[in-house]
């Protein structure tokens, strides 16, 4: 347990000073500073972003291919990085039926378990019939990451199918 916090103070250590960086980094967007940061911003979903860009988005988890199994939502996630806060993600899913499998969506509450596809301690935010039409929608209202994933066989979609992907939505931040 001792070990597990640790391990956990050091992580918000980690990402308490890419967070420090990334507001001044962004006070000067054009310094070799922030360009400097520009990986470790855009893994994490920080990147400079235009005042065009500041009204909270509603999103398509999936895009076009919406929620289903064998798409990659783990580069999804990392190619439509940014989230912010107060952003919509829309999961579409077709209901049951006879050419489709069922899917599902969870959050997982750790890392460890979105990395094994455990759902015993998962939260449903959706049922299998939920992403009908136009699907349904979860806001990020929380600053913490999110561990999505599909529930169905047992974790089969999550783990082989890849339904899964992580979201640590970002605060706006004032100097855009
Ligand atoms: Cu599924």
């Amino acid at each position: 347990m001792a070990v597990k916090s640790a391990q956990t103070l050091v992580l918000l250590v980690a990402f308490t000073s890419i967070l420090t960086i990334n507001v001044t980094a962004n006070k000067n967007c054009n310094t070799t500073f922030g360009g400097n940061w520009n990986h470790t911003n855009n893994f994490w979903g920080y990147r400079h972003k235009n005042a065009t860009e500041i009204s909270s988005k509603r999103i398509v988890v999936g895009g076009s291919e919406n929620w289903r199994f064998g798409f990659n939502y783990t580069d999804w996630a990392i190619k439509s990085a940014p989230f912010y806060l107060n952003d919509t993600l829309v999961f579409k899913y077709d209901p049951p039926n006879d050419t489709t499998f069922p899917h599902s969506v969870y959050l997982l509450p750790n890392s460890w378990s979105f990395q094994n596809c455990d759902l015993r301690r998962a939260i449903k935010i959706g049922e299998v019939n939920a992403g009908a039409g136009e699907g349904f929608e979860f806001v990020l209202k929380r600053w913490q990451p999110h561990f999505f994933a599909c529930g169905e066989r047992n974790g089969f979609h999550c783990k082989v199918g890849l339904m899964k992907f992580m979201v640590w939505p970002l605060i706006r931040s004032p100097y855009y």
